[in-house]
């Protein structure tokens, strides 16, 4: 049941991850980027009603967790929404965190502020860079859409929970590609254009790869999806 929620729930972290930034174009510079604005530049900045609203994204990680130009984001799961919705990042006191941002309890995340969550994504997913120049940090850069670019994304979650004063350890592992050129859909699974199966369909252009669910509590442990065609990334480029 846990896992389930989180499934869905993973699905929409990296749908909103992806609109979290905009950018300011500026004048190219030359080296191996030329034409591309980077981090490092300054220019990229937090979208409008992010609690960052102005500021430039920064090499390394913000204060909630993201590192984009690291392609990463490591912390409280909650944390991975929070910003974008203007809240301040979530430190570890519930109570305290409540009474000074009213009305937070009502986001449907505020129940997983204590679960870890670490991602992982390549540049394909989301670039560290603007090179196409529209603004934003790319994605599936070179390609028409997510489809044969090789994107990935991974997803550790770990967390407790009590059931009669006992407390139980959680961990849940994940891993989604694109799909690759000429594969295809059927009844919800993506398939090589062999006809070997890939895995189940998420967000459309995405398969699951492998899922893995360790649960101390109900005995779950070890790989529950495992991809006929191939776990690995490089598969699918
Ligand atoms: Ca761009």
């Amino acid at each position: 049941m846990k896992k389930k929620v989180l499934s869905v729930l993973l699905a929409l972290v990296l749908v909103l991850s992806f609109s979290l930034v905009t950018a300011v174009p500026v004048a190219a510079g030359g080296g191996k980027n030329a034409g591309c604005n980077t981090i490092k530049d300054g220019v990229i900045l937090y979208s409008e009603g992010h609690y960052l609203e102005g500021e430039p994204l920064k090499v390394g990680y913000d204060i909630f967790g993201y590192n984009y130009q690291a392609h990463q984001f490591n912390g409280s799961y909650a944390n991975s929404y929070l910003g974008k919705d203007g809240y301040p990042p979530y430190e570890g006191d519930a109570e305290a965190y409540l009474a000074a941002n009213e009305g937070v309890d009502s986001k449907w995340y505020w129940q997983y502020r204590d679960v870890q969550l670490l991602m992982k994504w390549n540049d394909a997913w989301l670039s560290n860079k603007d090179c196409d120049d529209d603004g934003i940090l790319d994605r599936h850069y070179g390609f028409a859409s997510y489809i044969g670019s090789g994107a990935w994304d991974t997803n550790h979650q770990s967390g407790s929970y009590e059931v009669e004063g006992k407390t139980y350890k959680w961990t849940y592992f994940v891993k989604i590609v694109a799909a690759p050129t000429g594969a295809y859909k059927d009844g919800g699974i993506w398939y090589t254009a062999e006809d070997t199966e890939i895995g189940p369909v998420i967000w459309g252009s995405y398969a699951v790869l492998q899922r893995v669910y360790n649960d101390q509590g109900t005995g779950e442990h070890g790989i529950e999806l495992l991809s006929p065609a191939s776990p690995g990334f490089g598969a699918y480029k």
